[in-house]
């Protein structure tokens, strides 16, 4: 049995001999409920992860993938990659859990238990990527503040619930409806409660598409905690900060949702291009939408020794935020010769593709594997880093891993 199974059904008298002190309040507490104190300090173990991930903070914690780690087709939890802005929620009740819908374009406002919405609405599963929009925020010069996420802030996993769009119809909302924002029950590292560490959204067009959900399951099973139990909106192709985890209000809005990181330079861009390390007045900031064009190569792992003559069998993942890629392409002479390799169809809609290829090397030395994806709008990855920015989004610039022969 895990520790945390162990610990949720024990007694609260019998922590307390575990702690070593009474647990004050102990009945007060919610069933399943465990203090802090006895929370395991692994965070491997507590959030359930591959020892191989990395910590990149833990205050908030924030986690990421290696790209070989990400070599499965369907992303399980032990390689999920942690993105918190806040504290994750402890003291999390499924049955008494409710969502509630609000706004001023909202007809008639509703609050729902989980069955409530489980009854209710058709349940759908979608695989959907997410990637963190400061994925890649490692490279940029002058550096940007925040996760230094090198190429792991990104998955896809199959995620279960139903559609937004059933809930805004169930609701109902004027033509004045705009933008939906979420409300989260992670609390801000502050500790002031009425600080939400973030409450972003999407324009009522990202909303009401198919693959926009209210997810109860990831992989088959309840959320992990660490993922946004027990209820997560999930918006592919899109920053994964637009996906609010820990989810307890929806409000429609009737303008652009104005919470906590939607404006300064919180998961926004300059309008137009600017030079590296350039101020950019707020209004010069435009929000980010659809995610670029990007790939990566998760077989084999950067570092691979091949004997003289062997041929190389690689494979990953590329993806296009609302767009499919339509092409992939290596390369293995630093970007001056390109060859397409196969590319399957995404299993749905913003799901990621996988790609492989079987490469013979010329002689013996040193190579680098470069991959190059290319959008249904003929859109490709730009070989070195594109666009400074403030804070460092959007480095969908081409993945590579070193391979070594003879
Ligand atoms: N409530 C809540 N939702 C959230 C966040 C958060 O801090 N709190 N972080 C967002 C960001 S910035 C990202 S990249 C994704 C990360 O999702 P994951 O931790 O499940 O991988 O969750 C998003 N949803
Ligand atoms: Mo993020």
């Amino acid at each position: 049995m895990d520790r945390r199974k162990f610990t949720s059904s024990l007694s609260f008298v019998a922590m307390g001999s575990i702690l070593g002190a009474p647990v004050v309040f102990g009945k007060l507490m919610p069933k399943g409920y465990i203090p802090l104190g006895l929370q395991d300090p692994d965070p491997f173990k507590l959030f359930d992860k591959d020892k191989q991930m990395v910590i990149l903070n833990d205050r908030p914690w924030n986690m990421e993938a290696q790209a070989h780690l990400l070599d499965d087709k369907v992303t399980p939890n032990k390689y999920m990659f942690i993105r918190n802005n806040g504290k994750i929620p402890e003291r999390i009740d499924p049955d008494t859990w409710t969502l509630t819908i609000d706004g001023e374009a909202v007809k008639r406002p509703k609050r729902y238990t989980l069955e409530e919405l489980k009854r209710a609405f058709g349940t759908h599963t979608y695989q959907l990527t997410l990637e963190c929009g400061g994925n890649g925020r490692s490279e940029f010069n002058p550096p940007a503040k925040g996760n230094q996420w090198t190429v792991g802030a990104v998955s896809c996993a199959q995620w279960t619930g139903i559609r937004l769009r059933d809930i805004l119809e169930d609701v109902g909302f004027g033509e004045n409806a705009v933008y939906i924002g979420y409300h989260a029950a992670d609390t801000h590292l502050s500790g002031d409660a009425g600080k939400a560490p973030i409450s972003r959204g999407v324009p009522m067009k990202k909303a009401l598409q198919d693959e926009t959900l209210i997810a109860f399951k990831m992989n088959g099973k309840d959320i992990p905690l660490v993922h946004g139990h027990p209820l997560r909106l999930v918006c592919g192709g899109w920053p994964a900060s637009a996906s609010g985890k820990w989810l307890k209000r929806i409000s429609v809005r009737d303008k652009v949702h104005d919470g906590a990181k939607m404006t300064g330079s919180s998961y926004r861009i300059p309008c137009h291009p600017v030079a590296p390390g350039e101020k950019v007045p707020d209004e010069e900031m435009c929000i980010i939408e659809s995610m670029p064009v990007k790939s990566l190569i998760t077989f084999p792992k950067t570092g691979a020794l091949l004997k003289k003559g062997q041929e190389l069998r690689i494979r990953g993942h590329a993806w296009a935020g609302e767009l499919e890629v339509s092409r992939m392409q290596y390369s293995i002479d630093f970007g001056s010769t390109w060859r397409d390799c196969p590319l399957e169809k995404p299993v749905n809609r913003l799901a990621w593709q996988h790609f492989s290829a079987t490469i013979a090397f010329p002689e013996e030395g040193y190579y680098e594997v470069w991959a190059k994806a290319t959008d249904s709008q003929g859109k490709s990855q730009p070989m070195v880093l594109p666009g400074w920015n403030p804070k460092g989004y959007l480095n969908n610039a081409c993945h590579r891993i070193a391979v070594k022969i003879g």
